[in-house]
């Protein structure tokens, strides 16, 4: 990036070295002075109309100043020259019409007091000096170049768009470079400047390009052509810059940069809506303090091949409403800024990514409503001492790894409420993070609680091939009034998600850690609980069979865990005949057991007290009959349990309660 004391450096030097070029240069032995044009409008080689009747040499001033003058450049007889200064400067504009030969000049000014105008669709203008090309330098006057066909304009060093006053830059063709490292060009520079560059056609190279470097207003706006830079796209260096700050991509336009920062000290916008942006080595929304940078993608392709910062120290917004972004590196979202970064995107928008940091050390929030995010490696959220949010609502998102709050001084929050979240390896959730599911599926390989972590689900759909809870201490899965499935693929997790019901359980509070349930745990009949059991089991499945369960579609090989009744060991949602069945064939059975078998207290046992749950929920007409399978004293058992069930309103009431769960889920 561009520093003062480097750009004085490079003035020194290139004073010193076109002093040394006049010196060697033969055209250098005239006596150079002021020349002024006095011909109104006509060509540049007719030499009654200069003050000193001598075609403009080497180290002259030269002044273009007549109003109305129009000047044609026509020289064959000094090609070699190099004026001092060329100032295109009148109070009714100026203009010097350039359409072949070579133009060679240390310093040209297109407004510099007053108002200017270069037209070039044809010949070299070169800009050799320390000091460049300017239009608009002082405040007040105007500058306009016009650069089409197949003219060539080379700047040395420094080109200014609007310093103090007005420039205007229309390119619509031929060849633009401010070319070498520190070479820079500068649209809309100091406080009362404003500089505009259209860009529609040719090739624009330069070392740097700034838009708003002292707090000017400026407007780069691209729909054709293709704008290299070899090392920054600056904008926005003022916290109060005078007008927006503003690149427009769009159409066939091709930018391709080394580094951009947008929102260097100051606020600035990056609108896409078509053609191509390649940044290379760093790309940074929100750089400094009081940065604020934002970029705007709704069309053509981005690709960013380095680190993508969006909000460093400050405050860096990307909207992807559309088009195709790749980031072939990480993306950090919220890296130390205080003020709340985000990556938002909806319905259009393809986004490709190697990783994701969200809210390192500041607050970062990634909204998705529609489109397709793909993260290839990980996507970390709060990752040091950092506030992250995701909220999904719509569209998918896909990574390999997903951690709420790797580290225990963040937060991490993220919010499912439609959509697709698919986690193809690891899903974490660590201390202070909290993953809310009310809509959507969520899809993920190995799922790991670990203490302090929190899953809410209250809708949607949760599947995961493997379950774990480290250091279950506090750590907890609440599933409400829902369900979700662990579905494996060779070892069975059923352990795993019976030990985490049966601490949740937790004397019937539902308020342990594990797998627990608000609504069991608010439940003040305390009829419900949350069921658990092998597909095989409940649903009878083998082999490769599947079943639709809960609005997933579940295989042999799953534990499904479902709020409920206490009782439905087949986990229908509904306590019945069925489920008297399985009690009474492993009635008596100690040790072992599971929701499934009958167990509906969690103390690894089928007996009496098991029965007594099953009768507080029965909700249609005791069986008369023996039931097959079941154990000699079961028979007289059971009526006794029924018994023991307080009549003649309890199992009226708990019938209500239960249609008002059945219709509560058929709602869904
Ligand atoms: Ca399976
Ligand atoms: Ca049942
Ligand atoms: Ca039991």
């Amino acid at each position: 990036m561009k520093t003062r004391s480097t750009r004085m450096i490079h003035r020194a030097s290139a004073a010193l070295l076109s002093a040394a070029a006049a010196a060697i240069n033969p055209g250098a032995s005239h006596a150079a002075g002021v020349v002024s044009w006095q011909g109104g409008s006509g060509n540049w080689d007719n030499l009654p109309s200069w003050s000193t009747a001598t075609q403009p040499n080497t180290g002259d001033y030269v002044v273009i100043g007549q109003n109305y003058a129009t000047v044609t450049y026509v020289n064959t007889a000094l090609p070699n020259a190099v004026l001092q200064t060329l100032n295109v400067d009148a109070t009714n504009t100026a203009t010097l019409t350039m359409t072949q030969h070579v133009l060679n000049a240390e310093q040209e000014n297109i407004g510099k007091t007053l108002n200017g105008a270069m037209a070039q669709s044809g010949g070299i203008n070169n800009v050799t000096g320390g000091q460049g090309l300017y239009l608009g330098y002082y405040a007040g006057s105007s500058g306009a170049y016009t650069l089409s066909g197949s003219g060539v304009l080379n700047v040395s060093f420094f080109e200014n768009v609007g310093r103090l006053g007005t420039g205007i830059f229309t390119q619509t063709g031929g060849t633009h470079n401010v070319s070498g490292a520190g070479h820079t060009l500068t649209i809309g520079d100091g406080p009362t400047g404003a500089g505009t560059y259209n860009f529609s056609g040719g090739t624009l190279h330069t070392g740097s390009t700034n838009l708003s470097s002292s707090g000017a207003a400026a407007t780069f706006t691209q729909s054709g052509g293709t704008h290299t830079i070899d090392q920054y796209l600056e904008m926005g260096d003022s916290p109060n810059p005078k007008g927006p700050v503003l690149y427009t991509l769009s159409n066939a336009g091709i930018l391709i940069a080394a580094g951009e920062v947008i929102g260097s000290t100051g606020p600035a916008t990056f609108t896409q809506t078509g053609g191509s942006n390649t940044c290379s080595t760093s790309f940074r929304l929100g750089n400094g303090n009081t940065g604020v940078g934002t970029y705007n993608l709704s069309g053509g392709t981005m690709n960013i091949k380095s680190e993508c910062l969006i909000g460093n120290v400050g405050q860096g917004i990307f909207n992807a409403t559309g088009g195709k972004l790749t980031l072939d590196k990480a993306m950090i979202i919220g890296s130390y800024a205080s003020s709340t970064s985000s990556f938002n995107m909806s319905n259009g928008a393809s986004v490709q990514v190697q990783n994701i940091y969200l809210a390192n050390n500041a607050v970062g929030s990634v909204n998705i409503t529609g489109g397709t995010l793909n993260d290839a490696g990980t996507f970390d959220m709060a990752a040091g001492n950092g506030t992250a949010t995701v909220n999904l609502s719509g569209g998918s998102l896909t990574s390999a790894t997903l951690t709420l709050v790797p580290d225990i001084n963040g937060k991490a929050t993220f919010n499912h409420s439609g959509g697709v979240n698919t986690v193809t390896s690891n899903f974490n959730i660590g201390q202070r993070g909290t993953y809310n599911l009310s809509g959507g599926a969520l899809t993920t390989a190995n799922t790991t609680i670990y203490s302090g972590g929190a899953m809410n689900i209250t809708g949607g759909q949760f599947k995961t091939a493997t379950l774990a809870f480290d250091n279950a201490a506090s750590g907890f899965i609440n599933v409400s009034n829902e369900s979700f499935v662990v579905d494996y693929a060779q070892f069975s997790t059923l352990n795993v998600v019976k030990a985490a019901v049966t601490t949740a359980y937790s004397n019937g509070t539902w308020t342990g850690p594990g797998i627990q349930s608000t609504t069991a745990a608010a439940d003040n009949s305390k009829s419900t609980a949350v069921g658990y059991g092998e597909a095989s089991k409940v649903l009878g499945l083998s082999g490769n069979n599947t079943a639709q369960w809960q609005g997933q579609t579940v295989d042999a090989s799953s534990v499904l865990v479902r709020f409920t009744k206490y009782g439905d060991a087949n986990l229908d949602g509904a306590v019945g005949f069925a489920d008297l069945v399985k009690i009474a064939q492993n009635y008596n059975t100690q040790g072992s057991q599971t929701w499934a078998d009958g167990d509906f207290n969690y103390d690894n046992n089928v007996d009496f007290q098991d029965l007594i749950k099953i009768a507080q929920n029965y909700n249609s007409a005791i069986p008369a009959e023996a039931i097959p399978g079941a154990p000699a004293n079961f028979q007289q058992d059971m009526a006794a349990a029924f018994a023991s069930v307080p009549e003649p309103g309890a199992a009226m009431l708990l019938l209500g309660a239960t249609s008002a769960l059945g219709a509560r889920r058929r709602r869904k």
